[in-house]
């Protein structure tokens, strides 16, 4: 990389019709391990973050938690970023859509693409998925072909996009530039996507008022993604008339890398590059996906409420350590498996067990033989090919780590990191340094000190390395060295023997204590209340049914165990507890406690002496239910078995003929008899999905 280059990094912008949780964190950790490293190697780097504020999912999520949307998203965008201070994500930037810089921006964008002549006005009557906020081709009735939810029927006027005219360029933009979209899957997955047709898009919409005005006609407001999208350019000046910003967006524009989920491939690898071959400005340079994080198979989501919060990690075993383990954990690019059990077990196995053993051992064997500095390795008639064989892997470790980071293959960099702490763990085990320091004979001191020279240094390296990852941890380190800033060392000249004989350390002390033995029960419990919390007071959010369940304890009975949710409600989800109405109805606030999913029934049998009974038990996804219900005269159990039911999932256990049933399943009730009849989906439904 030339000297002095710009890097500039984006995140995608958050939706907040709901609060963070750390499939969040997960994409803003990468981007800001790759802003760390790209600073230590001395580009000139811009790290852009921010928020998702327009558009009808939030117009709603606002409206259903009694707020204006203006209310809404101030709190929640709030929450974003005091988060990510509070995780010492190093971001530049924080563009919020409602800025009015922003707006500016966004209707500077539709001019140039409009009087470029790549925009008309049509009308649109079709169908759109409000929480995917996507125009769908389909017929009325028909799901969203991406998140399966039921579309709306819309019908207005709109401003078109001519996307199709667009689509041979997009795909010589992939031919030419093989890696714009990162990994190859993802690129072929466009690249068929493009093939098989553009159509134009509407870019305007008249039945939402919560968004950007369109130029010259305000009646209409722009859609959401193309505002979204716009956030790359418009939060380093685009559009705007300052001098100063206008000299940023010349520096840092076209972005380096914008790093996206796989859901939303297609409005940065499709869309956003047309709206900017449109405006006649720059492409990115490329679009890098990552796959999804999974909570008990899912993908975490606040729509499948089974999600976790950065907090309850952060709380129990701190940033650096949720850093790690996704890093470490994840293959990026893939999806991958999030669970407490794997959390601790990989903090106290890489952490405070190897990296944490090698530093601590290594500096306080210094400071006590050595009076904390860093000794001077002795001559070479006494260096034995042990300590050379650490300088050669030390040194083949930093190519191969740097390598494997530029390649965004972070999981296998930090094993390779990870083989250095291990081949120096067993080279001290095998020269025994506290042998050598207890003989006080020129010999052994003169070994020891070559043998401590070499921990060290070898720690020193681990923790250049590390230190975008583990940022907090191996600052420490880096001071206990003595070396002071570490985010200051150039990466790029990093090699063995930099190591100041007789650099003073600094103070000694452990940096990864082992997780507490409760830290597991802690965290799963931290989960439970806040979600009892939510479910009482967020209407826009659901019930992490899976890990109420977890405990035994469906969501609002742990809330009433627990007594912690009218105390941890956070402030934005300021929904008032409504009575009900003297009417009889009720609020959606209460509806919003009430779980409804979709079970697969695995087994079912009579209940022996109750005419009515079916013990059945029923796969919600997360786990699997006992439910006792009261079907028996209209389903037999040969019947019953393997069909898809709705249940309530969230009552509170009820013993029927000695069995605890766990849950309802949901009927009506036909006829005199009230015979049952089991509500069901003329699609097929996922195991698990959430009923609203
Ligand atoms: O899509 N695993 O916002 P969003 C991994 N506003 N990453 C996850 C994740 C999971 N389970 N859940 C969320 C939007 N993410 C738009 C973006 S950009 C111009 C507009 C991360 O709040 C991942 O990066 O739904 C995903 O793409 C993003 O959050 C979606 O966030």
């Amino acid at each position: 990389m030339e000297k002095g280059a710009k890097f500039y990094i984006t995140t995608p912008i958050y939706y907040v019709n709901a609060r963070p949780h750390i499939g969040h964190a997960y994409t803003t950790i990468v981007c800001d391990v790759v802003a760390r490293r790209q600073r230590m190697l001395g580009s000139d780097t811009f790290f852009l973050t921010g928020t998702d504020e327009h558009g009808q999912k939030i117009e709603r999520s606002a409206a259903a938690a009694g707020k204006s949307p203006k209310q809404w998203t101030d709190a929640v965008a709030g929450e974003y970023r005091a988060l990510w201070d509070r995780m010492g994500i190093s971001y530049d930037g924080f563009i919020r859509t409602t800025d009015e810089r922003h707006a500016e921006g966004v209707q500077q964008l539709f001019r140039q693409i409009r009087d470029n002549g790549y925009i008309y006005k049509g009308s649109y009557t079709g169908q759109y998925c409000v929480f995917d906020e996507l125009y769908v081709d389909a017929p009325p009735g028909a799901p969203c072909p991406d998140c399966g939810r039921p579309t709306e029927t819309i019908s207005e006027e709109n401003y078109y996009f001519k996307l199709s005219e667009f689509q041979d360029k997009l795909l010589k933009l992939y031919e030419d530039t093989p890696d714009f979209v990162w990994p190859e899957t993802r690129r072929n997955e466009v690249i068929a996507f493009v093939r098989s047709g553009l159509k134009d898009l509407s870019i305007s919409r008249t039945s939402v008022r919560w968004g950007i005005p369109v130029p010259d006609d305000p009646k209409h407001v722009l859609y959401v993604w193309f505002d979204a999208d716009a956030n790359y350019i418009t939060a380093i000046g685009y559009g705007s008339d300052d001098s100063n910003l206008q000299k940023r967006f010349e520096r840092y524009w076209p972005a380096d890398v914008h790093m996206v989920g796989k859901e939303i491939v297609r409005f940065h690898a499709v869309y956003w590059p047309a709206f900017l071959m449109a405006a006649g400005l720059p492409l990115p340079k490329q679009v890098v996906v990552h796959g999804w994080l999974l909570f008990e198979q899912d993908k975490m989501s606040k729509s499948r409420g089974n999600i976790v919060r950065s907090e309850t990690v952060l709380d129990v075993l701190g940033s650096d350590a949720l850093r790690y383990f996704l890093l470490r954990e994840v293959v990026f690019g893939q999806d991958g498996s999030f669970s407490f059990d794997a959390l601790v077990q990989r903090y106290n196995a890489d952490l405070a067990n190897d990296l944490g053993n090698l530093s601590s051992r290594t500096l306080s064997m210094i400071a006590r033989y050595f009076r904390e500095q860093i000794p001077y390795p002795s001559p070479k008639a006494s260096r034995t090919s042990g300590d050379d064989a650490i300088a050669e892997l030390a040194t083949e470790v930093i190519k191969s780590t740097n390598e494997l980071f530029a390649s965004y293959q972070f999981s296998r960099a930090l094993e390779n990191v990870w083989s250095l702490v291990s081949g120096v763990n067993k080279y001290i085990v095998e020269n025994e340094p506290w042998q050598l320091g207890e003989h006080k004979d020129e010999a052994s001191l003169a070994r020891l000190a070559t043998v401590l020279y070499t921990s060290a240094e070898a720690l020193r390296i681990i923790t250049a390395l590390l230190h975008p990852v583990l940022p907090s941890a191996t600052s420490r380190i880096w001071q206990q060295l003595g070396l002071g800033d570490i985010a200051k060392f150039p990466l790029n000249e990093l090699k063995w023997g930099q190591l100041g004989l007789g650099t003073k350390l600094g103070k000694v002390e452990p940096v990864f204590p082992r997780a507490e033995k409760n830290a597991i029960e802690r965290m799963q419990q931290a989960e439970l209340e806040r979600a009892s919390a939510a479910a009482s007071s967020a209407p826009a959010q659901s019930i992490p049914a899976g890990l109420g369940a977890k405990a035994g304890q469906p969501a609002t009975q742990a809330a009433a165990a627990t007594g912690t949710a009218e105390k941890s409600a956070a402030p934005v989800q300021g929904a008032t507890q409504a009575a009900p109405a003297a009417d009889g109805r009720i609020s959606i606030d209460d509806f919003a406690k009430v779980e409804l999913r979709v079970g697969q029934v695995k087994t079912a049998e009579r209940v022996k002496g109750a005419d009515k009974l079916l013990k059945l038990e029923v796969d919600i996804g997360s786990e699997v239910r006992t439910i006792v219900a009261g079907i028996a005269e209209k389903y037999s159990p040969e019947k019953i078995i393997g069909m898809k039911v709705v249940i309530v999932a969230n009552l509170q256990p009820r013993k029927l003929r000695g069995i605890e049933s766990n849950g309802m399943i949901v009927a009506a009730s036909i006829g005199e008899k009230g015979l049952p009849v089991l509500a069901s989906f003329l699609e097929d439904v996922p195991i698990g999905a959430r009923l609203k």
